[in-house]
């Protein structure tokens, strides 16, 4: 075969593009090479529809044993008793969890997605919303944080099954032992979409929901800095405590439940090549190294949310205590979409994104959501957070004039020089 030049230059040019810019999106950061190197490499080759050592497919001898590394070192890091590596996506991860623990037509509650929440935890467009009643909380006016007492309401008059806790763009900690006495007095599960801040709980350094939490659902890809992916873990097998059934009518354990919600439930064959690159994410963020990255991040938020508040931009909530902080832009005079696109030609990237109580649609907005893993993976530490508040916020002012916003994009290309990303690479 003809190497296809036109898929590889296309490949290049991202290369570039992430290289020249500025990565603010709070859900994107850099893997390491050798987690990219995994992902293309001769396991793709492979079907291993089962589980290590339970497998419909001969030969799965070797992935059995990455599949079970990459299990170990998950329980490991989170010290849990139990974890699935094998879904494609948070979104499966949360897909799977929902078809093992709840019968369509059961009732959830979730974050609004428009108070910081995600679209599988009960949005009208996706599974969640469709084949299963969406109830919400939301956060407070008055200081944007959770707004427990809403939960509570809502759980009591609406005894969901399932209440998930977790966000997209929520830049406070969570009361796990709060949203578990709620979930007790109404008799649902909890599960814990921690796919945001899950790096930053790997080195505790937020609160942990392991202990609450029945079910803990992430992504690889974002704080934990690995391939794009999902995972499953619980900290113990809660034993089943709602006496939940398996499609023949047995009790089964809860992780023989969840494991069968992935795989025959959601998903066929696991993408091992995938699994190998987890594997070795994992091996990274065992490492004293991660321990110090995730460290910055918290530090870098915080020094970028001061530098935003003292040119009078409104975080919400006040600050933040993770990776991310939202803007909202109201006293700015522009919407979070115009200011995305005006970011955007200055080489910034950020999203759009909806602040709580927001007047404006999710296609418009009222705010942008930013977050620091990628850049703090790029090197930059709290003393170069400045400069990058002083260049969105000249983008922001003349976010009109095309001529102040590529000279603004000249400037970022040779500042982010100084932040090498694969050197490796050509
Ligand atoms: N799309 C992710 C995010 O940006 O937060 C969530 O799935």
């Amino acid at each position: 075969m003809q190497r296809d030049k036109l898929v590889f230059d296309l490949i290049h040019q991202e290369l570039v593009r992430q290289r020249h810019g500025i990565e603010l999106i709070a859900s994107e950061n850099f893997t390491s090479l050798q987690v990219m190197q995994a992902m293309g490499n001769v396991m793709t080759n492979k079907y291993a529809e089962g589980y290590p050592g339970r497998r419909y497919y001969g030969g799965c001898e070797i992935v059995d044993q990455t599949e079970q590394l990459a299990i170990d070192r998950l329980k490991q890091i989170f010290n849990c008793d139990y974890a699935n590596v094998q879904p494609h996506s948070g979104a499966q991860a949360n897909a799977a969890v929902c078809l093992a623990v709840l019968q369509p037509g059961d009732k959830i509650l979730g974050l609004d997605l428009s108070m910081g929440g995600h679209l599988t935890h009960g949005s009208a467009v996706n599974f969640s919303g469709k084949l299963y009643q969406p109830h919400f909380y939301g956060v407070k006016k008055e200081d944007g944080l959770v707004d427990y007492e809403s939960m509570e309401r809502v759980a009591k008059q609406e005894k969901p099954k399932l209440i998930i806790c977790g966000a997209s763009a929520y830049s406070r900690d969570w009361d796990y032992p709060r949203i578990r006495q709620i979930a007790d007095q109404v008799g649902a599960l909890v599960m814990c979409d921690m796919a945001h801040p899950a790096g930053l709980i790997a080195k505790k350094l937020l609160n942990s929901p392991f202990e609450d939490c029945h079910i803990i659902t992430s992504t690889t890809h974002k704080t934990l800095r690995g391939p794009r992916g999902g995972i499953i873990m619980m900290k113990k097998d809660f034993d089943n405590p709602f006496g939940l059934k398996d499609n023949k009518g047995n009790i089964r354990p809860m992780s023989n439940l969840l494991d069968m919600g992935v795989f025959p439930g959601t998903q066929g064959g696991p993408l091992e090549h995938v699994i190998a690159a987890k594997a070795i994410a994992f091996g990274e963020i065992l490492s004293d190294e991660f321990t110090i990255y995730a460290k910055q991040i918290i530090v870098n938020a915080q020094a970028m949310s001061a530098c935003f508040s003292k040119k009078g931009y409104n975080i919400v909530s006040g600050g933040t205590d993770n990776h991310l902080m939202l803007i909202d832009l109201r006293n700015k005079n522009i919407s979070g979409k115009k200011a995305e696109i005006a970011l955007g030609k200055a080489d910034i990237t950020v999203n759009k994104n909806m602040v709580p109580f927001d007047d404006k649609s999710a296609f418009i907005t009222s705010g942008i959501r930013i977050g620091v893993p990628a850049v703090t993976t790029r090197g930059m530490m709290e003393e170069h957070m400045s400069a990058i508040v002083d260049f969105i916020d000249e983008a922001i002012v003349h976010a009109e004039d095309d001529v102040v916003l590529a000279g603004i994009r000249k400037k970022i290309n040779a500042h982010m020089k100084q932040f090498p990303l694969y050197p490796e690479l050509i």
